[in-house]
């Protein structure tokens, strides 16, 4: 493919709910450019975007597909987006480097869904212009005015129906093109001209289109008044700054699986899209910490910015970059932002979905992928060593759902950690770290259908199976009355004995584990022994006497005791201390306490009375709620909760908020656990004896 300059451009990313066709339609638009020899289908697992394993068999689409085409020379960069929510830092990291999202909506479910919703506030959020497409006009209960009016309910004015299905006997017969003023009749794919069919719905849409042009100048809006037809020229010349400034949002119709009207889709992006040029640039900083506009100039300082990863255990790493400014050529090194480090370029590549063409330079407003560079990440800046700077990079969606795994055949762990840092590096929405008190590896991901990809890629591409499990809670346990008690140790066993014999009285206290004092008189222990006795004390306080979990919040002293001048020893008064400690620490009214964790779950308004409910039934308690920071037009509750309650509250919010919810719970303190929770803890503990 020849180099583009960044006038001839379109960067799109294809977002909206998942299954609504995303992946076809981009398969339909290689096709019909040549940028393909075959129409690939998502059942049958052949399609350009969804090229990994996983897609293949699910049929759906789990990470970011790039692949550009070409048409009427014009170079469209497609980044095929998941739908799927647990898939959503796909979504993120597309959105980063496009300047226009199609947002897809099918004619047949016919509803504006959540997924389109996120795509659109992702668009906005990054300030990129919006297309709305409703494909799937083929599939028999296809209706398109519904899915009109559901987007017409919610953009209103701003939505500018360009190309639309014209019905007869309740089909589609037609596409009518309003930029051009053309209709046409699809068959196997190939488009005809026909007469321009009449009817009233027709002539509603074409004067919100008309309406649409009208705005953009004095001029058009005088014709528009006269009655005048717009040429086609001035029909996008008119829409096409709206696009750009984010004032209208073109919709187009068409069946990404028939091939019906996605030429016309084509010619839309490459008509009305933004090209890579056309906002003013990118902010970017140098190490002094200056702010600086860079416009898209391939002569320019380079900064390219890394937004996906792919790293196969055979091929190695792959990082696919767009280039902000400037160009990207083989064989040079580049500064990397976040480490401060250089290092050199690998191949150059096209990536074309699972496919790749080599190439000798990335240029400003392209995208492409780099090989072989190891320590670049997904959010990395990347620029000249003689000018270093940092870009935005990429805010992906926080993890919510943990499981504890564990390799399933014994001396295959080192193998699952291996898989799992490589698999967080191709997708910074998973999280791994081992739990130093319960001694489990702790696997995190956006739900269920996350988990369960991160499982299938460790056994398909790293080879190991690993089971899953709840992860264990880090219950603690404490003391709440004032008692002494006494420990004495000895043994005679021929030779010389064992003699320790301390008393100590343990209290609670407001400390993280135990404060140790003493107050012995007149020598009953001598000095020498005081650090076995603590350190006999510490060691027991590392399983309480209730269910064998850590001990805090206890202080002992120690204020008499005996010795023997011969028999006595540091092991003697060790042993001595943790028998005082199993005497006295049973007496002391010992409980179980519970990890206590601060909530903030962000949701619609509607869904507030359902999901308050659930924290209580979590045993949790509000604190407060009000207008969410995080989103506009959300609602944020915070409530304390106990951790041990909180393993499917993801679940739970995304079914009751239909995907609209998000949260996040950090550690607050231990509490307390209720006498049937505490009960349940020991009975458990006692199983594992
Ligand atoms: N009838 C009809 N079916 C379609 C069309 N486009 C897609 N489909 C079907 O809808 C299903 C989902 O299509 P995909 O292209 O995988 O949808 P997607 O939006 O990429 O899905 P995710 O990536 O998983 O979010 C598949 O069974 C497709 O065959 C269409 O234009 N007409
Ligand atoms: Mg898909």
């Amino acid at each position: 493919m020849k180099t583009y300059n960044s006038k001839n451009i379109r960067n799109i990313v294809i977002a909206g709910h998942g299954s609504r066709g995303k992946t076809t339609l981009c398969e339909a638009m290689l096709y019909l450019a040549g940028a393909t020899g075959r129409l690939g289908r998502v059942a049958e697992g052949n399609t350009v975007m969804d090229f990994d394993e996983d897609e293949k068999k699910r049929g759906v689409s789990v990470g970011v597909g790039v692949a550009p085409l070409e048409w009427k020379d014009v170079k469209i960069n497609l980044i095929d987006t998941p739908g799927l929510f647990d898939f959503a830092g796909g979504l993120s990291e597309g959105m980063r480097v496009a300047g226009c999202a199609i947002i897809v909506t099918d004619a047949e479910k016919a509803k504006y869904d959540v997924g389109a919703e996120k795509a659109f506030k992702a668009a906005e959020k990054r300030g990129i212009s919006k297309f709305f497409v409703v494909t799937k006009t083929d599939a028999e209960n296809a209706n398109f005015g519904n899915i009109f009016e559901e987007i017409k309910a919610i953009h209103g004015p701003k939505l500018c129906p360009v190309v639309v299905p014209y019905i007869e006997d309740n089909r589609i017969k037609y596409f009518v093109n309003f930029a051009q003023n053309k209709a046409y009749e699809y068959k196997d794919g190939k488009s005809s001209e026909v007469e321009m069919p009449q009817s009233e719905k027709l002539d509603a849409m074409r004067e919100m289109f008309n309406e649409s042009v009208a705005e953009s100048s004095e001029e058009l809006m005088e014709k528009f008044f006269a009655g005048e037809k717009f040429t086609e020229v001035e029909a996008i010349s008119g829409l096409l700054q709206g696009v750009v400034d984010g004032a209208i949002y073109p919709v187009y119709a068409c069946s990404g699986y028939n091939l019906d009207a996605v030429d016309l889709l084509l010619d839309g992006i490459v008509n009305l899209g933004p090209s890579a040029c056309e906002k003013s640039g990118e902010i970017a900083t140098d190490l002094d910490g200056n702010e600086m506009s860079l416009p898209c100039d391939e002569n320019g300082d380079l900064a390219a910015i890394c937004f996906k990863t792919i790293v196969d255990p055979f091929i190695g790493k792959m990082s696919y970059v767009k280039v902000v400014s400037g160009k990207i050529t083989a064989d040079t090194s580049l500064y990397n932002s976040r480490t401060g480090e250089v290092e050199k370029v690998g191949k150059l590549i096209m990536p074309r979905g699972g496919k790749q063409e080599d190439t000798s330079c990335i240029t400003a407003g392209d995208i492409g992928a780099i090989t072989k560079m190891s320590a670049l990440k997904t959010g990395d800046t990347l620029s000249s060593p003689k000018k270093p700077l940092s870009l935005k990079g990429i805010k992906l969606p926080t993890p919510c759902l943990s499981m504890a795994v564990k390799a399933r055949k014994k001396g295959e762990e080192d193998k699952v950690v291996a898989g799992l840092l490589k698999l967080m590096e191709e997708d910074p929405s998973i999280d791994f770290y081992t739990n130093q008190e319960t001694r489990e590896q702790i696997v995190s991901g956006l739900g269920e259908q996350h988990i369960d990809i991160i499982v299938s890629k460790l056994k398909n591409k790293f080879g190991v199976e690993v089971d899953l499990s709840t992860p264990k809670v880090a219950y603690r346990e404490t003391i709440k009355k004032k008692v002494e008690a006494q420990g004495r140790h000895k043994k005679q066993s021929g030779g010389h004995g064992q003699f320790g014999d301390v008393f100590i009285r343990f209290e609670p206290c407001d400390c993280d584990d135990l404060i140790f004092e003493e107050e012995v008189f007149g020598g009953s222990v001598p000095k020498n022994y005081f650090p076995a006795v603590e350190k006999g004390l510490r060691e027991s306080i590392e399983k309480g006497v209730l269910a064998g979990y850590p001990m805090v919040g206890v202080k002992a002293t120690l204020y008499d005791g005996s010795y023997h001048s011969v028999d006595s020893s540091e092991m003697a008064f060790k042993m001595a201390a943790s028998l005082a400690f199993k005497n006295g620490i049973s007496q002391a009214n010992p409980v179980i306490l519970e990890p206590i964790g601060t909530l903030r779950a962000n949701l619609p308004d509607e869904n507030m009375g359902d999901i308050m409910g659930d924290i209580t039934k979590r045993r949790g308690r509000v604190l407060g709620m009000g207008p969410s920071e995080e989103e506009a037009g959300m609602q944020e509750i915070v409530a304390e909760v106990p951790m041990a309650e909180m393993g499917d509250f993801s679940i739970v919010l995304r079914s009751v908020t239909r995907g609209k919810g998000f949260f996040s719970t950090e550690f607050a303190r231990y509490e307390e656990a209720p006498a049937n929770i505490a009960q349940k803890v020991i009975e458990e503990s006692q199983k594992n004896f």
